[in-house]
């Protein structure tokens, strides 16, 4: 609604300022001491990827030190990573995930 100092005309002409949500990129991060299997089964897990998929990415964390699981609007990246970042807590691995702001 626009207000009412408008006699209510604005309520019906102003059009909607909608924006589109920023997007954040879900970023996994390689470290020397978590199984591959174990990140292989997070990203099947956490990011609903094929095998395959999972696999492919799993490698390129591994080769260059971070990869992209998933873009998503603010709310559902942070709780993504925090509930990988968790899961791999409470199984004793140091995988860690962190967010990042699509340029
Ligand atoms: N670098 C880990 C290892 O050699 C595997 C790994 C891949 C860890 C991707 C974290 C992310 N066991």
């Amino acid at each position: 609604s626009a207000g009412e100092s408008d006699g209510g005309l604005a309520v019906v002409t102003a059009k909607p300022k909608l924006k589109r949500p920023s997007m954040y990129k879900v970023v996994l991060l390689n470290d020397d001491y978590t199984p591959m299997d174990f990140v292989v089964h997070i990203l099947e897990t956490f990011f609903s990827m094929t095998r395959e998929k999972a696999t492919h990415v799993m490698l390129t964390v591994h080769v260059h030190g971070k990869a992209v699981c998933g873009i998503y609007t603010r709310d559902i990246a942070e709780t993504k990573a925090a509930q990988v970042n968790q899961y791999s807590r409470e199984n004793q691995h140091p995988l860690l995930c962190e967010i990042e702001a699509v340029d």
